[in-house]
């Protein structure tokens, strides 16, 4: 139970992140450094384990619990906290003081009309951008989610499940090599331990990897697999087009076991059906630094590509310098970025509608 008297080991720890049970959830000197001495008497740490409606599960130093999600006073899209969020509570009461700024944060336009920013995880060391070699693999699938981790700063890594039911599995590594430079790809069979082992070397002591993908393509196997459990429901993909069922709907980080590789956390979430870009512009430019390089040697600096003397990317295309295929994709992200980030900004110039903040 609590108690009413300052803890000082609590704060010691807040101040100095000596306490295992922080280190073990992640903490570190990125967020201690948030937290004034005094706040550390009066708070507690806590980092979120799941988000339900208009509450969240959080796990602490001694406490575990769930708590209601509104933040006083603010109501921004980007102010509630999110699975992976760090929470300063009081040790009273329990109720939520404040979101700690964040290392990283995943966000996406919520899929429907109104395009609110829907938060998918944040604190994310790694995300784990899960296909199966099979009808699910799309090159500018993959490309959208590079840009949403490269839009983070987090290192992404492509995870191609479902080795096993591909005659040739080695196809999908190398089209997904081919995205970016030095980019990681691991081929696994998401059911077999030893297959995919080799993915908790990205989850080590108080690491987080979040994955993402679509429905059915076996995020939840690998987490049930890594986690040596089959605690999370999975469900075979329909039989006429292999599309998954949506069978995850919380997004929820899940333990490792501790070791030499593992002791960090993995993040489940719900398969997306689709992923719009907005606000993205940076993490567009540096998944395409090929295809920018380009542009810039156009002599008009506002070429539209098309049949203007001295494009440069015309050229490119010409001499096979640059793949037309990726041009393309290249110029639909860069639109439907701009678009979209342009109705974000007048969304958030309406007074009293609650938009995305920066
Ligand atoms: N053969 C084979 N089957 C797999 C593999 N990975 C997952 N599956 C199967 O694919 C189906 C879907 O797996 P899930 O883990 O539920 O997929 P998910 O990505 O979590 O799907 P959502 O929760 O709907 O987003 C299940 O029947 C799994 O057993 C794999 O590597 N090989
Ligand atoms: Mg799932
Ligand atoms: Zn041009």
């Amino acid at each position: 139970m609590p108690t009413t008297q300052a803890n000082p080991k609590a704060a010691d720890a807040i101040a100095g992140s000596s306490d295992t049970a922080l280190l073990q959830l992640g903490w570190g000197p990125f967020f201690s450094e948030q937290v004034s001495a005094e706040q550390s008497h009066t708070c507690q740490p806590v980092r979120v384990m799941s988000v339900h409606r208009g509450r969240v599960t959080v796990s602490g130093e001694g406490f575990d619990g769930s708590i209601s999600s509104s933040v006083p006073g603010q109501e921004g899209a980007e102010d509630r906290p999110t699975v992976g969020d760090w929470l300063l509570i009081d040790r009273d009461t329990r109720s939520l003081v404040r979101i700690l700024n964040r290392t990283s944060l995943f966000k996406r336009p919520a899929p429907g009309d109104d395009r609110r920013i829907q938060l998918i995880a944040a604190n994310v060391d790694t995300l784990f951008i899960v296909t199966s070699c099979d009808q699910d693999f799309n090159v500018a699938r993959i490309e959208r989610y590079l840009v949403l981790a490269g839009e983070a700063g987090v290192r992404p890594v492509v995870v191609l499940t479902k080795a096993d039911l591909s005659p040739a599995p080695d196809r999908f590594v190398a089209e997904a090599r081919a995205l970016q430079s030095g980019l990681q790809v691991e081929l696994v069979d998401g059911r077999d331990p030893t297959s995919a082992a080799r993915l908790s070397r990205y989850c080590g002591l108080g690491k987080t990897v979040a994955l993402v993908g679509s429905s059915g393509v076996g995020k939840s196997t690998l987490v049930n697999t890594l986690t040596g459990s089959d605690s999370i429901a999975t469900q075979p993909v329909r039989e006429d087009d292999g599309k998954g069922r949506h069978t995850t709907t919380v997004r929820e980080m899940h333990r490792l076991a501790g070791g030499a590789d593992g002791g960090g956390w993995l993040v489940d979430t719900p398969g997306m059906r689709e992923l719009q870009m907005s606000e993205v512009a940076a993490g567009v430019s540096e998944v395409f630094d090929d295809v920018t390089a380009v542009t810039l040697e156009c002599r008009f600096t506002n070429c539209t590509h098309g049949d203007e003397p001295g494009c440069a990317v015309q050229a490119a295309m010409a001499t096979g310098d640059l793949d037309p295929a990726r041009f393309e994709r290249w110029r639909k992200l860069a639109q439907e970025d701009a678009a979209n980030s342009g109705a974000a900004a007048v969304r958030r110039s309406r007074p009293g509608k609650a938009g995305g903040r920066r």
